[in-house]
């Protein structure tokens, strides 16, 4: 079996002509505010849903390394603490402040319809970034930056599949209602469904994760593979495991999303069985998209980040070589 591979398919879904964006570019700014009117800034205001996980850290570090004033950015970065209520005003403090670009990572997918209709109104392009949204609000959005959830849900039920066929699968769903947490679900049980004998939300967190397996090992007692919608949760499952006296890895296999630091320990430790990477690291990514909307440019509707997926063979070096 091979260490890792190329899983992903980079960008390029389709360029659109945007939007009118004229009507976002420099016009109308106050001189002096750090905004585009006067220094050639682009004011942007990022809204992060939260620091719930090692990928949000990672993510919101590479954002915040690349978005910077070197770069040409005047950043307002707001962290919503994975509440909905707290992105939808800091999407309406970006209208008030007449942001040139407003770029967030949705929580869940639905109940945005007003606050991107507003932001329409206003506008002011917005980049979607991470998460997705499900609106009836039209062309709510001039790009998307982020992973192939279903993806990686289906590369990880075919390792399960073919090393575990008659696994007896506790799935540890993340955030209900968000894209990673259905796009991951579906994925995954197109191809090993009927082998899910329970599930239940970790919201994408060590604590909540580790609670849900404790509940889990007692409603299941037959379980005998986690799947984990993030490293975090199933960081949780070992500890819930190791409790009950039972071994991580051998009596519950533990199959996760992610590849932070901490998850690939996990793996190298035989804690975790499969590991199939979601890259946060895409800030230098996101910069350039966000300059070229500034700009009214033309830019691809989606871009996709690369993913790997890792097993038991992977070696320090390969952790001491990542970025996070
Ligand atoms: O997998 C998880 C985080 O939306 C891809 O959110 C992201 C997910 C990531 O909490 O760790």
């Amino acid at each position: 079996m091979t260490m890792s591979f190329k899983r992903g398919v980079v960008s390029a879904i389709a360029a659109l002509s945007l939007l009118s964006l004229a009507a976002c570019g420099s016009d109308g700014k106050a001189e002096g505010d750090g905004g585009s009117g006067g220094d050639g800034t682009i004011k942007v205001g990022f809204s992060q849903l939260g620091a719930e996980s090692g990928w949000r850290t990672a993510n919101t570090e590479s954002i915040k390394a690349n978005l910077t004033a070197e770069n040409g950015i005047n950043l307002t970065f707001v962290d919503a603490q994975q509440k909905q209520e707290n992105q939808i005003k800091a999407l309406r403090d970006f209208i008030d402040q007449d942001v040139d670009v407003i770029a967030f990572s949705p929580v869940i997918e639905t109940g945005w319809d007003e606050v991107l209709q507003d932001i329409k109104d206003a506008g002011i392009p917005v980049v979607l970034v991470d998460r997705t949204v499900d609106t009836t609000v039209e062309d709510p959005f001039v790009t998307w930056i982020g992973a192939d959830f279903t993806a990686e849900g289906v590369t990880a039920g075919e390792w399960v599949k073919e090393n575990h066929p008659d696994a007896k699968i506790f799935e540890l769903q993340g955030t209900m209602g968000s894209g990673a947490q259905a796009n991951r679900q579906d994925g995954f049980r197109s191809v090993i469904g009927d082998n899910v004998i329970g599930e239940a939300s970790g919201n994408f967190t060590r604590t909540e994760g580790k609670a849900a397996v404790e509940a889990a090992l007692q409603a299941y007692p037959d379980l005998d593979l986690i799947f984990a919608h993030n490293d975090d949760m199933g960081l949780g499952a070992i500890e819930a495991i190791e409790a009950a006296g039972k071994v991580p890895g051998q009596d519950i296999q533990i199959v996760t999303v992610d590849g932070v630091h901490d998850g690939l320990v996990a793996l190298l430790e035989g804690k975790f069985n499969y590991v199939v990477e979601c890259n946060p690291a895409f800030g230098d990514q996101l910069l350039e998209l966000i300059k070229q909307v500034a700009a009214g440019e033309d830019v691809e509707k989606s871009t996709i980040v690369v993913d790997e997926a890792f097993d038991q063979t992977i070696t320090q070096e390969v952790i001491d070589g990542r970025s996070f």
